[in-house]
């Protein structure tokens, strides 16, 4: 299918503004834009691309911190949906670094021809819903405009950047970024001194690194983290022939697991078996690479409870016996949540960095940031003087890249405002009262790509039916949203990770509502669940 162009007056009624018609746009060129943009072409859809970025790979285009990498395995991450990729593509590393990552998504869009479709250096500030012609109409920053019956937003979880307000930034003469938008050409750091801000999954990957090569690092800690060895290695090649041999077995792993990894949980209780065999597994996994020691691990060790504890107490340890100050282990020691509450990161000598004499921890707990100096950084105790200043401050999850979008429904409301308290979806992809918008980055979760392409395969799905039924809209009636939501809440409360304060509820944001922004439900779970919406007719959703 072609697109078109419209013919549409201005401000000024002389002029006439020739806008493109689409029937779908996509706001981004990440994992899950790509693939959607591909799959909708593939159906016959003309589609559009806008990507803020100036390439494809939305969070491995962005994030070019040094040390950043997968921790699901590379093989499972790649796209399933062609076996030619499949086998042409070699993982060179278990766990693939971020320049490996982008090479491989670029890889994929010109194998697919897919960067005809995308307009980069393009953000999407507006998009409102034409109720008399059932469009998006989607305006950039540079003013170009674009409408589209279907609006996907393929914008990520983790993609608007968040800065804690410090007063003082503005005054401070060095050199500072966000993880999360790291300079191309890269920051200066070789000899400096740095401070590094946040030590979550990205603050535990970029320390360990940069540690290697700066004068001095100090490392300004809030909460502790729960973190394990990585155990990255090369693949060799018997490994990549057996790899490329078994993608069908490897994917119906992946697709049987609550998150979509490849590891799946032991039966077993941690507390059926003795102390013994206990301590035997936990330190037989320690020795295995990635998430396997928690996903493979004795299922109740993933839910809160007594067998949680004792695989938290057995991390602390290990923490405690790689460190070598004691006083320095016990601030890196996690007390004050449930392992696994939070997200785990993987790292790859992470606590030996704390026993270089220039490396210094500050716990901002104790003693918390006051503001930012010309020179450094204050904290209620001391100043601290600094060259660079990283913030591994993390995210404002799922609705901040949203809420970066003016986005209007119907009757003008606009998604901000309905979302104010947390994101009222039906299973996080549609929301009531804004038609034909698919809001994808709301509704994946795990394992990222495993995720993301039955996501974009139902959503192809659904805009099909929609068109071939001679429908022209489809949103969640107000009744299955209101549903769900409760839904979230309700099962959300029993699961791990809304028991700490962390992105997952929208907790690391000053004075954003504590919700869950994710589904509660497993893979599996949703998937199922989306399969029979569809199979009753998109049973939750308003067709007309
Ligand atoms: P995270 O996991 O949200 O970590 C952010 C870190 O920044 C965390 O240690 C925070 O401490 C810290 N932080 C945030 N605000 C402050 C202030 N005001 N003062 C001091 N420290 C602060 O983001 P990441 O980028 O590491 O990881 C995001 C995801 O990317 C991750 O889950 C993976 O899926 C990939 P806190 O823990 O809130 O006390």
């Amino acid at each position: 299918m072609r697109s078109s162009r419209q013919q549409m007056p201005t401000a000024n009624a002389e002029q006439v503004e020739e806008i493109e018609q689409f029937d779908a746009i996509i706001i981004g060129a990440g994992v899950t834009g790509l693939y959607a943009l591909y799959r909708l072409r593939e159906l016959g859809l003309s589609v559009q691309a806008f990507e803020d970025g100036g390439g494809v790979g939305g969070t491995w285009y962005w994030n070019r911190y040094p040390g950043c990498r997968f921790d699901s395995e590379s093989y499972t991450y790649g796209y399933s949906f062609s076996e030619e990729l499949l086998q042409e593509w070699d993982w060179k590393e278990l766990y693939s670094g971020q320049p490996e990552n982008e090479r491989y998504l670029n890889y994929v869009a010109d194998k697919f021809d897919l960067r005809r479709h995308i307009r980069f250096n393009s953000r999407v500030v507006s998009a409102v819903f034409n109720e008399d012609e059932n469009l998006w109409q989607v305006e950039l920053e540079d003013g170009h405009r674009a409408r589209g019956q279907f609006l996907i937003t393929a914008i990520g979880i983790l993609s608007a950047g968040y800065i804690p307000n410090f007063e003082g930034l503005d005054s401070f003469k060095g050199d500072w970024c966000h993880t999360g938008r790291w300079p191309a050409e890269g920051m200066e750091l070789a000899g400096k001194r740095a401070g590094v801000i946040g030590t979550g999954a990205t603050g535990v990957q970029l320390i360990t690194e940069i540690a290697k090569e700066v004068g001095h690092l100090t490392v300004f800690q809030r909460t502790a983290n729960y973190c394990a060895p990585l155990r990255n290695r090369p693949i060799d090649p018997e490994t990549q022939r057996k790899i490329k041999a078994n993608y069908p077995e490897i994917f119906k792993k992946c697709n049987e697991t609550a998150g979509s990894f490849v590891h799946d949980f032991d039966r077993r209780s941690a507390m059926s078996v003795s102390p013994e065999e206990r301590l035997e597994q936990y330190e037989r996994l320690w020795t295995e690479p990635g998430f396997k020691k928690w996903l493979s691990n004795f299922y109740d060790v993933m839910m809160p409870g007594e067998a949680n504890e004792d695989y938290a107490e057995f991390v602390r340890n290990k923490i405690r016996e790689r460190v070598k100050d004691p006083v320095v282990a016990e601030k890196l020691v996690p007390k004050d949540h449930m392992f696994g509450s939070k997200r785990l990161p993987c790292e790859s000598g992470y606590y030996e960095v704390y026993n270089q004499d220039n490396v210094l921890l500050v716990d901002v707990r104790e003693a918390p940031i006051e503001c930012i100096t010309p020179n450094g950084l204050k904290t209620t105790d001391a100043e601290y003087e600094l060259d660079v200043i990283i913030f591994a401050t993390g995210y404002d999850a799922v609705t901040g890249s949203l809420n970066k979008i003016d986005i209007h429904g119907v009757g003008g409301q606009t998604l901000k405002d309905k979302f104010a308290k947390g994101p009222r979806t039906y299973m996080g992809i549609s929301s009531a009262g804004f038609p034909n918008l698919f809001t994808i980055n709301a509704a994946s979760v795990g394992n990222f790509v495993r995720a993301c392409e039955p996501l974009v395969d139902w959503v192809s799905e659904a805009v099909c039916y929609v068109r071939d039924h001679g429908y022209t809209r489809i949103s969640a009636t107000p009744e299955a949203e209101a549903e769900w939501t409760a839904h979230v809440s309700e099962a959300g409360a029993k699961i791990l990770r809304t028991q700490a304060n962390s992105w997952f509820v929208g907790a690391n944001i000053p004075g954003k509502a504590r919700v869950l922004l994710t589904s509660p439900d497993t893979a599996p779970v949703m998937r199922a669940k989306r399969a029979e919406v569809a199979a009753n007719g998109y049973e939750g959703f308003l067709l007309q």
